[in-house]
């Protein structure tokens, strides 16, 4: 991951220091030295991490924070700022000016990797949400954006009574918090229920809070579960063994309430982005097999499935046959009640198909009022009986539509084709099913008919 990363410090030396740090663990690095400059290079999405000096000449590093996320451009930005050691009040303004995270004085080169990288990642997810919704025409619109301050379902696997009691003061009102001692019933707990993050104490008495983060990361269940480490200071070792098993953050005894809300806050945040990104992709591979208004496959899907049951079917020698039905005058009950009702038939007319057929029957929408069914192992007059059944189904009992008082008549026509020694090719069958189709609408309508 090559984030870009901006640090901010008036003084040159610190900009070295932290440059060469971070060069070495493989980050771009831009340098600012003043507020003016940062706003600048931010504004021009040159960085993708802003690590930002608190004390500085002129603009100081919180009125930088303030206007980043005042900013609509730069608002998710990721910004860390740098305080001096143990200044309580400076975390306090610096969560108020809307820092997402602190690192201290003489900063700490684990504790540098850990926060930059746990940021870029945020940033990266951010800016590939903000890139879809932008390429779906939702530019400038907050719709993807995540609420700034998300409430989480988060499990504490710690065992010590005074750090649950911080935890329990600093996240309590906010979060939904549960606590667990044993890390047996904790891996068991997070793969079970829907868990937004866990804290993980890494000196459990008698347990092995590292092997834990190793469980959890190797469960299909928990993989992308944030994981944030609790330990004491100076292990760095074992810290350095946690964040390489995949733990996406730490945070050291004494507990900071501010620092654990930010790092809290950070860690949801980013696994809502993740989630989200994985639901659109989800919903993006729906669209393109089914169709929107009733659910069921897309003509070029069907056609595509249809092709692998008909090469499936004949290479065994099994029966399969295909259902084209068309919904009958379907042009006057739109003339009569209105389009919307006519969408409304065709979406109750699809429920009421997807219960006649079994479910190895794959049900598509050929087209305006046009569908098909392709029937596996059945044969021509098997389907027959399945689409008279289906027939009667939906002409016995009228349409119930919104907006509509009297129930709409409807009624179908359906040809059945099915796969024999004359007709072995996909357009074949289709070809059979349509005349058998054309021939149930010119005997009348409201009739099923086979292919000779
Ligand atoms: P027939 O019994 O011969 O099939 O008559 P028909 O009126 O059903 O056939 P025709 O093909 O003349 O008309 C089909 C109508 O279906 C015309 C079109 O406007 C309508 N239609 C196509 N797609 C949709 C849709 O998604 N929603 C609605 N409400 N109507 C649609
Ligand atoms: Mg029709
Ligand atoms: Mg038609």
């Amino acid at each position: 991951m090559s984030a870009r990363v901006l640090v901010v410090d008036d003084v040159p030396a610190n900009v070295k220091l932290l440059e060469a740090r971070l060069n070495a663990e493989y980050f771009d690095v831009v340098v600012a030295f003043d507020g003016r400059q940062a706003l600048e290079v931010c504004r021009k999405r040159l960085c993708d991490v802003v690590l930002l000096d608190v004390m500085m000449p002129g603009m100081d590093g919180f009125e930088v924070c303030r206007q980043l996320k005042a900013d609509p451009a730069t608002m998710h930005l990721p910004v860390i700022m740098i305080t001096a050691l143990n200044s309580t009040e400076d975390r306090v303004a610096g969560l108020e000016a809307g820092a997402d995270d602190f690192l201290t004085k003489p900063v700490n080169d684990l504790a540098l990797t850990a926060r930059v990288r746990s940021l870029a990642r945020l940033k990266l997810l951010t800016d590939e949400l903000g890139a879809r919704a932008a390429g779906a025409g939702q530019l400038g619109s907050t719709d993807w954006a995540i609420e700034d301050d998300p409430s989480g379902r988060i499990l504490v696997v710690e065992d010590r009574p005074e750090v649950r009691e911080r935890i329990e003061a600093s996240l309590g009102r906010q979060h939904e918090l549960r606590f667990e001692e044993n890390p047996q019933e904790a891996l068991f707990l997070a793969a079970e229920s829907d868990l937004d993050l866990i804290l993980v104490s890494l000196r459990l008495t008698g347990h092995d809070g590292l092997r834990l983060c190793a469980q959890l990361r190797s469960l299909e269940r928990t993989r992308t579960l944030p994981i944030l480490a609790i330990d004491d200071p100076g292990v760095e070792d074992r810290l350095t063994r946690a964040l390489d098993l995949g733990v996406n953050d730490y945070i050291l005894r004494p507990i900071d309430r501010n620092e654990l809300k930010a790092r809290v806050r950070t860690q949801i945040r980013r696994k809502r982005y993740s989630d989200k990104l994985r639901d659109d992709v989800q919903l993006t591979l729906e669209m393109a097999i089914s169709d929107s208004l009733t659910g069921l496959a897309n003509r070029r899907y069907f056609e595509r499935q249809l092709r692998s049951m008909v090469s499936q079917a004949t290479g065994r020698g099994r029966p399969l046959s295909l259902l084209l039905i068309d919904i009958d005058h379907f042009k006057s009950i739109n003339d009569r009640f209105g389009h919307l009702a006519g969408d409304d038939v065709l979406s109750e007319f699809a429920s009421r198909l997807k219960r006649a057929v079994r479910g190895i029957d794959l049900a598509g929408r050929f087209g305006g009022e046009e569908f098909v069914v392709a029937m596996p192992d059945t044969d021509a007059s098997t389907a027959y009986v399945v689409a008279e059944r289906l027939r009667s189904r939906i002409s016995d009992e009228p349409f119930r539509v919104a907006g509509q008082l009297e129930p709409i008549t409807v009624t179908i026509s359906v040809g059945v084709g099915s796969v024999s020694s004359e007709c072995g090719e996909v357009n074949e069958l289709i070809a059979a099913a349509d005349m058998a189709l054309y021939e149930a609408k010119r005997t009348g309508r409201n009739r099923v008919s086979s292919a000779a």
